[in-house]
């Protein structure tokens, strides 16, 4: 392969360590803390998991390493969306196992869970590990979404650790993974296997954290991507003076993403989900508030500007969630046989008119044709809606075009207004790490 010079820059970098690991693995000794306790539902939740609920915090301080020198095999995986990061995560565990004994072991499972139930597996060396050092992406090994929920499943897990001596599983993956990951620990716990299961909280969306973990691995880097690109296209916009842009960001229904991303490129318009919902607002309160804005500046001679959209806004808004949630009952079981026999968007169209109430019904009718059509033939093997694919993007500027149509007939709004659409997800989870997500990793 050859290298290009920022690839050979990056394999280059050395991740700065914090002093404590600095020290060398002798000097690292553990401080037992109190006990946990979850945040909520307590009793709940030690009832699920008696074996490993309340375990005291554990901190590293420098002083004399007492462990008992034992023998690690440990097994890792990625699961769940990439996030650069996740092969420092690797080359991270690799280089501590290795500088604590030469014999200790790293495998990789492949594809994500499944990899753990197939035994699916390969054996880390120097020269694997220093192709990936500070590289976004999770090619080393694959990524998958399998669940790890049943006792089948586990059954199958321990199979494989006996198997290979595994002492550890270290799981790096987003909020399913590590509830995946705290069920195994306690399946193993309970079974006396003698094999942690860690977690490693992972994901671009921002949305896993505590008072210790203030940012999970890979949001740095994918919201500077994007505040890249957002940046381009806001300076794009203030050359051309021609295009209002509607850039919608992952983040599935959290907004974190776009609120970092609104932070570091100050566009005309963010909007935030959570705030969405707080105040119950409606998608014409949505559209119109966003009018407002491009009415303001296209009366000030500015027809363009940059709006940001989080993915998982219309999850927020409380009548379309009841439009989304009718129209899976309307389409349960031998019903969506029945729908897709339909003839036409017209037959069709008169089914849905007959199976939503009267206030879902109103929703539906000011959705452009595109969306009304995507919640209907887009949908998951269950036959629900998929509320991540509906291009939110592209129906809030619909919104909006309908609304300055009548406030320009009410002579309200004499400005023009050209819309643009982007989608900014897939372009930053794989990007190279910045230095903060290579040395977090
Ligand atoms: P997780 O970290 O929870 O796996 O999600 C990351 C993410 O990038 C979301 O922002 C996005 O909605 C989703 O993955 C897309 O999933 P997929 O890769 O399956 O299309």
């Amino acid at each position: 392969m050859n290298l290009s010079p920022l690839q050979k820059a990056r394999y280059e970098y050395v991740p700065k360590l914090p002093g404590m690991l600095r020290a060398g693995i002798s000097e690292i000794s553990v401080k037992v803390g109190e006990a946990t306790a979850s945040v909520a539902d307590q009793d709940k939740i030690k009832a699920l998991f008696p074996n490993t609920y309340g375990k005291n915090e554990i901190t590293f301080v420098k002083g004399s390493n007492t462990s008992a020198a034992k023998k690690q095999v440990v097994g890792v995986i990625l699961s769940g969306g990439q996030a650069p990061g996740g092969h420092n995560v690797i080359c991270g565990l690799y280089d501590a196992l290795k500088a604590t004994d030469k014999g200790n072991v790293l495998l990789g499972f492949k594809g994500g869970p499944s990899g753990l139930i197939d035994n699916d597996y390969v054996e880390f060396d120097d020269a694997m590990i220093d192709a990936y050092r500070n590289t976004g992406g999770f090619d080393i090994i694959g990524s998958g979404r399998t669940k790890l929920e049943k006792e089948e499943q586990f059954a199958v897990v321990t199979e494989v650790a006996k198997k290979h001596g595994l002492t550890a599983i270290v799981i790096i993956g987003g909020d399913d993974s590590n509830t995946n990951a705290a069920v195994l620990a306690e399946y193993m716990a309970a079974n006396n296997t003698g094999v942690q299961v860690i977690g490693c909280p992972k994901t671009i969306d921002g949305d896993l954290k505590n008072e210790d973990i203030e940012a999970s691995f890979g949001f740095d880097t994918a919201t500077k991507t994007y505040s890249e690109l957002i940046g381009n296209i806001e300076r794009d916009a203030n050359s051309a003076k021609k295009y209002w842009h509607f850039i919608k960001v992952m983040g599935r229904s959290a907004s974190h993403v776009a609120l970092e991303c609104a932070l570091e490129t100050q566009p005309n318009i963010c909007l935030i989900g959570e705030e969405v919902a707080a105040k119950k607002m409606s998608l014409s309160q949505i559209a119109s508030q966003i009018a407002d804005s491009v009415e303001k500046r296209g009366n000030a001679g500015n027809n363009f500007g940059v709006a940001i959209i989080p993915e998982g806004i219309v999850e927020f808004v409380p009548e379309f969630s009841k439009l989304i949630a009718e129209i899976n009952e309307l389409l349960a079981g031998a019903n969506t046989e029945k729908f897709n026999s339909l003839p036409d968007w017209d037959a069709k169209y008169e089914f849905i008119e007959k199976g939503l109430t009267k206030e879902s019904m109103a929703v539906f009718a000011i959705l452009p044709q595109l969306i009304q059509q995507q919640l209907f033939l887009e949908r998951d093997p269950h036959g629900n809606v998929q509320v991540s694919l509906i291009e939110s993007e592209k129906l809030l500027s619909a919104l909006v075009k309908d609304e300055l149509e009548k406030r320009k007939a009410a002579g309200t709004y004499k400005g023009k207004f050209g819309a643009l659409h982007h989608f900014f997800g897939y372009e930053g989870r794989c990007a190279f790490p910045s230095n903060f997500d290579a040395d977090y990793c």
